[in-house]
């Protein structure tokens, strides 16, 4: 059976658990922490010792980016990347695009209000949170106000583009941030879209739980 190793919370462990549910793949989720010195097996699935890292058959191979586009080689049904090539060349950019510049900068508030009170003990740094907020995200924002559709997805059915655009935000969110549907209406819209899909929809609930997020209070 596939392997996934990970843990709820990674915006990229989750683009691959989405994969897998949509595609309708049997899976088993290993635990694996993030930043954590990791066992020299889990290094030889994921040489930069980062999660999530997948399993199948003969094959060990890390990056959510790279899983997905096995997992799209090896199980073509349902599509979940556009098989016109200048449409999954854009949909490999948003991909690269949510991966970097919106998850460093989601990655630094949730690590600043989530990881740093909860995991470490410490207070967030508000002054880097702010400077995120009101100074390098805005740009981004403004960009992908831009790209997303008014209605529906980027490439006709939810894909992974649109996940790997949105996980992001879902990340933030943990950390009481959502886009300003005041001043970017048309992604706060999009993302609101892409949460509702039952899949992202469950595995959002599980993963408040397992963060603690969904107790009352
Ligand atoms: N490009 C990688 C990024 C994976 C990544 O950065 N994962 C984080 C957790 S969300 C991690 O394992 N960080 C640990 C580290 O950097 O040592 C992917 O798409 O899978």
């Amino acid at each position: 059976m596939i392997k996934v190793h990970g843990v709820h919370g990674s915006p990229f462990v989750r683009k691959v658990l989405i994969a897998l549910e949509l595609k309708g793949l049997e899976f088993q989720q290993i635990p694996q922490m993030p930043f954590m010195e990791v066992s020299e097996e889990y290094r030889k699935l994921s040489p930069l010792g980062k999660i999530p890292a997948l399993e199948d058959g003969d094959l060990q191979v890390s990056d959510s980016t790279v899983i997905c586009e096995y997992l799209e080689d090896a199980y073509p049904e349902p599509p979940l990347y556009p098989r016109d090539p200048v449409a999954k060349a854009r949909a490999r950019w948003y991909e690269e695009y949510g991966a970097t510049r919106l998850a460093e900068l989601t990655a630094g508030i949730f690590f600043q209000r989530f990881m740093r009170p909860f995991a470490f003990q410490q207070e967030p740094d508000e002054e880097l949170i702010a400077k995120i907020i009101e100074k390098r995200l805005p740009p981004e924002l403004d960009y992908l106000e831009g790209q997303v559709p008014a209605e529906g997805f980027l490439f006709g059915d939810f894909q992974m583009a649109d996940l790997a655009l949105v996980s992001p935000f879902i990340n933030a969110a943990y950390a009481n941030y959502e886009v300003d549907a005041s001043q970017w209406p048309l992604l706060a819209a999009y993302i609101a879209r892409v949460s509702a899909i039952p899949e992202v929809a469950a595995l959002v609930a599980r993963e408040k739980s397992a963060l603690g997020l969904d107790s009352p209070g």
